[in-house]
């Protein structure tokens, strides 16, 4: 008699809510937990691609609660759809920048993430999940949009029958004909940074007493830092801080913003400064540089970055062009054009920038939202922004503040701000955008103030590598002084809706450098309100998180 098939076939119905947002699949993690749930949207990944089989996939998540269960979930479907190499990170941990290292790294056909990023994580909060296709980057709205439709009228999904797979030990074993790898989720990603970057130079830095506090806030780059920061680069031991994975993250929320990394900002803006003061998120994407006295804003970041990623041996070539998305401010595009390299302006989300990377036309490219990145994996990395930050002040020998004041002083200050409302009643928010949408034609030619608009529209997106269109990216209102005004609404948030508004104002002349931000921003805080009616739509007078 032969045995039975181990492959089995399970009955399902469709769940209404699966389409993926600017970054995956958010939920609450009890939505995840319900029967079918994780494997209705893991089916639907499977059915939206072709010719996996016998390939690789890459798999691994952030370590949130629930992280372990749903691994084992997709190892035995992954295997059940024929791929014919599993490659997991050791207890199922790979940050999303070194997933995506992996991907490229083994040629893989693609690879699951699992995270909810800088969202809590724990039995009452978020999970997540994500597709990322073989170039390492998430998956383009095409193949996103064909998982959900797939989500929609899925009827079963395949399995396998059997005892869950040792996820932690490195080594490899079978499940069925396919062959699970499970790997040191640090070796391939800690290679890679040290093949961008001047370690050499870093190591002297530290030896010569440079001081840095980064704060893995109990997420998923906690491994990552100890190993390259006080590991590889000799920083002192203790600079990082809460390096232990957590699967709730110490009930805290992972996000290295002025809110939840409070803490961070007061110490570097305190007598007991370090030189450094550095953060990543959940999934180790995101990034928070703040140096002794001087916080520098993301979208500065990206800026800087492109000025001196040159000081740094992997891109000591020049950088072919930048990329920003759409809400994070100009900055970027003075050094652009300054280099005389391409800028692209994008929607909001990493899978964006995948084409442009792929094409080679731009190096680097960032977020508003705490994320840089460039062309050696295909999403933002939060070490990788701190490591070249590091190196770019071991080679000018200036502190963080110092490069920031100079690259004021050189290309103008772009103050800016974002306002969140979050969790907000979702017919209000969407009531706002339908009011500014209608505004749009009419506001050019208006004078509020000294603020005279000079264009407002509905951003949309037309991709010149692939010719795709992604329209109704966000409202922008932009004045005749470069300042602007952009609104949006959020694509990861899991409960109601959460309306952002990103606030920017250019100021040429070094003497007016030094305004507070919020202050320096009034007059287009107040006009925000005014064009949108916030208060009215979401019954909130002031924002949930300001950044
Ligand atoms: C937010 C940010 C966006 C970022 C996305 C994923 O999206 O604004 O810039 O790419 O999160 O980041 P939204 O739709 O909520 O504004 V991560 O670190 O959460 O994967
Ligand atoms: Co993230």
């Amino acid at each position: 008699m032969t045995a039975p098939l181990p492959i089995k076939t399970v009955a399902t119905k469709p769940f209404a809510d699966q389409r993926p947002g600017t970054s995956g699949l958010r939920k609450k993690t009890r939505m995840f937990q319900q029967p079918h749930y994780l494997a209705n949207f893991v089916q639907s990944i499977f059915a939206s691609l072709e010719g996996f089989e016998g390939k690789a996939l890459v798999l691994g998540g952030d370590g949130r609660f629930f992280n372990r269960e749903a691994i084992q979930i997709i190892l035995k479907m992954a295997a059940a759809a024929g791929f014919g190499e599993i490659i997991v990170g050791r207890g199922g941990i790979l940050s999303t920048p070194a997933a995506s290292a992996v991907i490229r790294h083994e040629q893989a056909f693609g690879g699951i993430v699992l995270s909810a990023s800088h969202n809590p994580g724990g039995p009452d909060a978020d999970f997540g999940i994500k597709y990322n296709i073989s170039n390492g980057g998430p998956a383009p709205e095409k193949i996103t949009e064909a998982i959900f439709a797939h989500s929609k009228v899925i009827e079963s999904y395949r399995t396998l029958e059997g005892p869950d797979v040792n996820i932690d030990e490195i080594g490899h074993s079978w499940l069925v004909g396919t062959k699970v790898r499970v790997i040191d989720p640090v070796a391939i990603y800690r290679d890679l940074m040290a093949s961008l970057f001047d370690f050499d130079a870093i190591k002297k830095l530290f030896a010569s007493g440079f001081t840095m506090k980064f704060d893995a806030m109990s997420a998923v780059t906690g491994p990552y830092a100890k190993a390259i920061l006080e590991g590889d680069l000799g920083a002192a031991p203790g600079s990082v801080l809460n390096g232990e994975p957590l699967p709730d993250f110490g009930h805290h929320h992972p996000d290295p913003n002025l809110v939840h990394a409070r803490h961070l900002y007061d110490l570097a803006m305190s007598d007991a400064a370090p030189d450094m003061c550095a953060a990543s998120d959940g999934d180790g994407d995101r990034n928070l540089v703040i140096g002794r006295g001087q916080f520098v804003t993301p979208s500065d970041s990206l800026a800087i970055i492109a000025a001196n990623a040159h000081l740094a041996p992997g891109y000591r070539q020049g950088i072919a062009g930048v990329a920003r998305s759409m809400p994070t401010s100009r900055a970027a595009d003075r050094v652009a054009a300054k280099l005389g390299v391409g800028m692209y302006e994008t929607p909001t989300g990493w899978k964006f920038f995948g084409n442009l990377l792929d094409a080679g036309k731009v190096t680097v490219c960032g977020e508003e939202s705490a994320g840089a990145g460039s062309n050696h994996v295909r999403e933002k990395d939060g070490l990788w922004a701190i490591l070249m930050w590091l190196n770019i002040l071991a080679a000018r020998q200036q502190s963080v503040k110092e490069i920031v004041r100079a690259h004021w002083a050189e290309f103008g200050r772009h103050y800016y701000s974002r306002h969140d409302y979050e969790e907000v009643a979702t017919e209000g928010a969407n009531a706002l955008v339908a009011g500014l949408r209608a505004k749009l034609t009419s506001l050019p030619g208006q004078s509020f103030g000294a603020l005279k608009v000079e264009a407002a529209d509905d951003f949309a997106y037309h991709d010149p590598i692939d010719g795709s269109m992604s329209k109704q990216q966000g409202v922008r209102v932009l004045f005749a002084d470069g300042s602007r005004i952009v609104y949006r609404l959020s694509g990861t948030g899991t409960s109601g809706a959460t309306l952002r508004v990103y606030i920017e104002r250019f100021e040429p002349d070094p003497a007016r450098h030094d305004l507070e931000t919020q202050a320096a921003l009034a007059d287009l805080i107040a006009l925000a309100e005014q064009l949108a009616g916030i208060n009215q739509h979401t019954g909130r007078d002031k924002p949930s998180v300001i950044t």
